[in-house]
């Protein structure tokens, strides 16, 4: 396998990597209403009324909060979601990955 320099058999490629995971971060703002952060928390994250309402205040309290943990793929997904869903009802509301 790789990384084989003394003819030590091993399996560093042997096996697919696991994928990088990426958190979707969720930023606060000034504007955007606690009930519409909400509706994004249930809508893109399936989370109930009371998980949502725990993370919205979460951000609204600290600044920024973790929504999931995701593969690149769906985090970036995810981001996109919300930033398009926040434009179309023109809130100011901000979304981000971060490397888990
Ligand atoms: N701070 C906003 C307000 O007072 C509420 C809010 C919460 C906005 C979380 C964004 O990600 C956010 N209306």
């Amino acid at each position: 396998g790789g990384g084989d320099l003394i003819g030590i058999a091993t399996r560093t490629r042997a096996r697919p990597k696991k994928p990088s995971m990426f958190k979707v971060l969720m930023l606060n703002d000034d504007y955007t209403p606690m009930e519409f952060v909400v509706m994004v928390l249930k809508r893109f994250f399936h989370m109930d009324l009371e998980q949502a309402t725990r993370v919205m205040l979460h951000v609204h309290q600290k600044g920024v909060g973790v929504c999931g943990i995701f593969p690149y793929e769906i985090a970036e997904t995810k981001v996109n979601q919300v930033m398009d869903f926040a434009r179309q009802n023109q809130h100011p509301l901000q979304c981000t990955l971060e490397k888990a």
